[in-house]
């Protein structure tokens, strides 16, 4: 039988590696890195080689499921969607709006047709109860980089190619290949980095992979960053050494930055850090006499309660020092497709706010759209005008990766209706009424929109299917159109691709006005995301203009590079000013609401610290809460160990290898201890996206090896208050021994 090549973006995690996949008879014999890949080169990881078992998984789900008296049973599209029908309508007629949520979680981000539909689906609901995986990850990070540079994706991200010096903070890209930062083979590039020369600091109360490669280690009190952060800006100040290089000219703000951290000198912070004064004058000085460096700063400084203030420091630094927007420093991407920062007018806008509403129990204002994930069970259970009845999930399971998730699955089976987009019957999606599942990432094309925004080099990759779909299975972006047309009345028959020419046509006259007609005349022939992408393209930074500039990208041409890796479109450029969107039109250095929340750590430096606190890892075969049931990633030793230093085993009388009770507050969890020197004393490290014993789910090789939920520990009330983020680390916990059974 003929061999097929074919190559395909792996859409598991934000590396977004090119992959080459042989396909013979409709299976898939190998899968291996692209070496032609403009972007990554042949680089992967053993999660691109999992997407065979992915597409071959006897639990990923084929057919809808319909609940029915307690039991999932197999159902037809039709039958599912008709289901929906008959009860959704009425609750929502019943209750209102906001009697009804949408969650979505990470796997949208890698998945065009979700990402760009998933907002008809929320806009159809008119609810203000939308929640996501972005309050347990990056929300602080958007907000500090939307009130400093005015979009929420225009994140400044290493430009690792040129760069001296790279400060990592908080995170572990050799496990986790990067985030918000999109960069496949990071050990690759660091290490060419260190062969020119370049030094890699890495701070983490964990000896990591990452720190293992990197020239110096400094072990940080878990929630610690904004003190080092901010008194490394005090040094620069002190020190005379802050200079603002070639974006001089448009930044606000930096008085005012100095006045505000004036008290966070190094000794004042070295006791909460874990780091000497001395160490860390050392660092703000290495930055500041470093021509071509930068601090880049992750999930570790996100989740925590100080989130935002730390993520907004990381990049004062990088102002202060001289290395925003310039070769070698914090750079911004310019995408081809889908970027706000490259439409309108370049260098100017509307900015970023926040409390637009707020949350009906807790108050917590919306952010970028959302409110904190971690609202989501308090706004089931709280009866009252709003109280949530009806919950749609979009590629997410809470009940795993967000904290308190024992709460959330009470409060999950209190709904009087749920409707879970998932491609397994998992811990959250047992609780829903219906399941409606998603193509395999084989079946499906793809182009990433949000990725190429925080891309180490510029790009554009498409990705045609590479196996026949499932007879009759919808795309996802047709289900989020059906289920739009159900809420809004327009019943189950609706036809999805009429329902998107509809919608096409109807955004086309509201964003080209006159030229509606002749950009519906020039896409006509494609459909769904893929007919989005075209226009993007087309009009975007690279864009042929509809043909005003024939050299310029059209989806066509995209599409016709995919044999040869993509198209590149070079290195990082500066991008200061065209790329803000301040109303300023100035890189705000000093949001007021940033420099309030600093009184926030300056008063809590007098708290004591707790003896014992809890913080996450990751582990490069695994990806958060859904990939443990994959045979070529399940195998090889047990990774759901709680990692603790020899000296808190000795004094907490822990064995290796054995279980430890671990309690937080009211909450407890049971987990095998692992001691290891790679920890901070007083820090234990546990690994989230486990605990696959729960009943109901259909997971049969994770539920062998199930693990321990750390969310099962954490607390659904801890926050970070201007983005609602929630606190994964640094939690206090207390741990002993489990009494050995006879
Ligand atoms: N304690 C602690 N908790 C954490 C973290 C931590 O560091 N510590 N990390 C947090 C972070 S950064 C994140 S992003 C969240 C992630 O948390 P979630 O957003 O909940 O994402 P996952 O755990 O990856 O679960 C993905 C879900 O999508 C489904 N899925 C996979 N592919 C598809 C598809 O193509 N279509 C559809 N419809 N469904 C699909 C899977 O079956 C699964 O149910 O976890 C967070 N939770
Ligand atoms: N293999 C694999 N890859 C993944 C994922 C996965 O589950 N598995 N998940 C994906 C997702 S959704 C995301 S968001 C990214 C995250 O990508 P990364 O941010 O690189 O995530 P981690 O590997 O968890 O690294 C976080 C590091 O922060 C450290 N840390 C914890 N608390 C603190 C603190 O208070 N201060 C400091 N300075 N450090 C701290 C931890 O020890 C850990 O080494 O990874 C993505 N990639
Ligand atoms: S690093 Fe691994 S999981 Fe991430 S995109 Fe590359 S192959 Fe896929
Ligand atoms: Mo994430």
């Amino acid at each position: 039988m003929l061999e097929t090549i074919h190559h395909r973006i792996c859409p598991l995690c934000e590396a977004c590696c090119g992959l080459e996949i042989k396909v013979q008879g409709g299976k898939v014999t190998s899968i291996k890195g692209h070496a032609q890949d403009v972007f990554s080169a042949g680089y992967l990881c053993p999660k691109g080689v999992a997407l065979k078992d992915l597409h071959e998984d006897p639990d990923r789900l084929r057919t809808p499921l319909i609940k029915r008296n307690g039991t999932f049973v197999e159902a037809t599209w039709e039958e599912a969607f008709a289901e929906i029908e008959r009860r959704l309508p009425p609750l929502l007629a019943a209750h209102g709006r906001n009697a009804s949520a949408v969650v979505v979680g990470n796997p949208s981000a890698h998945k065009i047709g979700l990402l760009s539909y998933f907002g008809k689906l929320a806009r159809a609901l008119g609810t203000k109860n939308i929640f996501s995986s972005s309050t347990l990850d990056q929300m602080p990070k958007q907000l500090a980089s939307g009130l400093m540079f005015g979009h929420w994706l225009s994140v400044a991200l290493p430009d690792i190619a040129r760069t001296e010096l790279l400060l990592v903070i908080g995170a572990n890209p050799l496990a986790s290949n990067g985030s918000m930062w999109t960069v496949p083979d990071f050990k690759g590039k660091a290490k060419a980095m260190q062969a020119r020369g370049g030094k890699l600091i890495v701070i983490d109360p964990r000896r990591t992979e990452t720190a293992a490669l990197a020239d110096a280690h400094h072990f940080i009190r878990p929630g610690a960053d904004v003190y080092l952060l901010a008194a490394m800006v005090q040094t620069l100040f002190a020190e005379k050494l802050v200079r603002l290089g070639s974006v001089a000219a448009w930044v606000n703000g930096v008085e005012e930055v100095g006045l505000a951290v004036a008290a966070f000198t190094p000794e004042a912070v070295a006791a909460r850090c874990g780091i000497d004064a001395g160490t860390i004058r050392q660092l703000a000085r290495e930055l500041a006499n470093t021509q071509r460096a930068c601090v880049y700063a992750r999930i570790g400084s996100c989740t925590q309660e100080y989130g935002t203030l730390a993520s907004w420091l990381v990049d004062v630094l990088n102002v202060l020092s001289g290395h925003l927007d310039s070769p070698g420093g914090a750079m911004f991407a310019k995408s081809a497709a889908f970027a706000s920062n490259t439409a309108g007018k370049p260098g100017m806008g509307k900015g970023v706010s926040t409390g637009r509403h707020f949350a009906r129990v807790s108050g917590a204002p919306e952010v970028f759209g959302e409110l904190p994930i971690t609202c989501m069970a308090e706004e089931i259970e709280t009866a009252g005008p709003g109280q949530v009845r009806v919950l749609f999930t979009v590629a997410t399971n809470p009940v795993l990766s967000s904290p308190n998730g024992p709460r959330l699955a009470a409060a999950l089976d209190t709904l009087d209706f749920m409707v879970s987009m998932d491609i397994y019957l998992n811990e959250t999606t047992r609780h829903a009424d219906v399941i409606l599942p998603g193509l395999s990432p084989l079946e499906d094309f793809h182009y990433d929109l949000a990725f190429p925004q925080l891309s180490w080099r510029n790009h554009a990759r498409y990705s045609p299917p590479v196996l026949a779909r499932t007879d009759g299975a919808p795309e996802e972006w047709q289900t989020l159109l059906k289920l739009a047309a159900i809420v809004r009345g327009e019943g189950a028959q609706a036809d999805a691709n009429a329902l998107d020419d509809a919608q096409f046509a109807e955004d086309a006259q509201r964003l080209a006005g006159a030229q509606a007609a002749a950009v519906i005349r020039a896409t006509s022939g494609l459909k769904g995301p893929q007919r989005l992408l075209e226009v993007a393209l087309r009009t975007g930074p690279y864009g042929d203009m509809f043909g005003m500039k024939p050299e310029g990208l059209t989806l066509a041409k995209v599409m016709a590079s995919n044999s040869v890796g993509g198209i590149d479109l070079g290195e990082l450029q500066a991008r200061i000013p065209e790329m803000l969107r301040t109303p300023s039109g100035k890189v705000e250095l000093a949001p007021p609401a940033l420099l309030a929340d600093l009184a926030r750590p300056a008063t809590d430096l007098a708290r004591a610290a707790p003896d014992l606190v809890i913080i996450g890892r990751r582990d490069v075969r695994t990806n958060n809460s859904w990939m443990h049931n994959l045979p070529t990633l399940a195998k090889g030793p047990f990774r759901c160990t709680a990692l603790v230093h020899p000296d808190d085993a000795q004094r907490l009388k822990l064995q290796d290898g054995a279980m430890a009770h671990i309690a937080s507050g009211p909450r407890s969890i049971q987990a095998r201890v692992q001691i290891s020197t790679e920890m901070m004393p007083g820090v234990v490290s546990l690994p989230h996206g486990w605990g696959h014993d729960l009943p109901g789910a259909r997971l049969q090789l994770a539920a062998q090896r199930p693990g321990a939920n750390l969310n099962a520990l954490l607390d659904d009330q801890l926050r970070d208050p201007l983005s609602g983020n929630a606190v994964l680390g640094g939690v206090a916990i207390t741990m002993q021994a489990v009494a050995q059974e006879a």
